[in-house]
């Protein structure tokens, strides 16, 4: 409850989000909580495996299944140099840019724009063939962290997205089988020294900590193997895409906290 009055409070005192409330308010608010934390939780405790690295990225896994089908979620870490955590937040969350870095979608309509940091999309992505095409339906949440939250870093922004319903699109409808989600990037700014001496802050001084976590449920039965050769294909493939697209679209713009 401390925390849900914090983040109201915050996003209010910010002017970032409007104080109006709609009919996920109160979902919305207890998710983003829960995966701030689970995204600010570490991987060193024996449970995640190391799949990927590439660089600064490194991708973690839990292999899971539920009734055969394996969901296993994802927690990747990466760094990078010359962007700020909410331009790289807003540019997740903006569905006006998703095409310039999505690689894995068909379609996208955004059937509701809640508030200015709060939406809910449907999404067609790209067949895996031969299994049938999969949608996605979730709301979109875009937040600046607390600054009590951010442990050391200079500032810290979220976006949760997760799976919702609507009466208008049911799922499983005969063409797409619907996944379900959770899915969140929080991103931490961090300033070297040059802070202390009084000049303001160039991208020269900033770096990025990115946090990614993922739970994707395919929806309907697929072979284990397919699934984890497609998570592990598609994940740093997105991970390296996106970030690179957000550092060359800032690079020449003012810094943007
Ligand atoms: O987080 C990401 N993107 C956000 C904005 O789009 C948002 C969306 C997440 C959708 C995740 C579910 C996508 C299902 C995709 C199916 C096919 C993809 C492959 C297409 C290849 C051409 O949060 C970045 C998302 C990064 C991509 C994650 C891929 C996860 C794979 C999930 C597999 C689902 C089953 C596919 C059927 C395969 C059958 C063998």
């Amino acid at each position: 409850q401390l925390y849900l009055e914090k983040l109201r409070q915050n996003s209010v005192s910010e002017g970032q989000t409007k104080a109006e409330t709609h009919r996920l308010t109160s979902e919305i608010e207890r998710i983003t909580m829960e995966q701030l934390q689970y995204a600010q939780s570490g991987v060193e405790d024996g449970v995640w495996t190391l799949f990927a690295e590439d660089g600064e990225m490194r991708m973690y896994k839990r292999e899971e299944e539920i009734d055969g089908l394996a969901v296993d979620p994802l927690k990747a870490v990466h760094t990078v140099k010359g962007v700020t955590a909410r331009e790289m937040c807003q540019h997740f969350y903006n569905p006006d840019v998703r095409f310039e870095w999505e690689t894995t979608l068909e379609k996208m309509t955004v059937l509701e724009r809640l508030s200015d940091a709060a939406c809910v999309v449907l999404q067609v992505h790209k067949k895996v063939w031969p299994a049938t095409q999969r949608d996605a339906l979730f709301w979109s949440h875009l937040r600046k962290v607390p600054k009590d939250m951010c442990r050391d870093a200079h500032d810290a922004w979220i976006v949760c997205n997760n799976s919702t319903e609507h009466p208008n699109f049911p799922s499983n409808n005969g063409k797409f089988i619907r996944v379900g989600l959770t899915i969140c990037l929080m991103c931490q700014t961090y300033l070297d020294s040059s802070e202390e001496n009084g000049s303001p802050p160039t991208r020269d001084n900033l770096t990025c900590k990115i946090t990614y976590c993922a739970v994707v449920n395919p929806g309907g039965w697929a072979p284990t193997s397919v699934l984890r050769a497609v998570y592990k294909r598609e994940y740093p493939k997105f991970l390296k895409k996106f970030t690179q697209y957000v550092f060359e679209k800032c690079r020449d713009k003012p810094v943007c906290f």
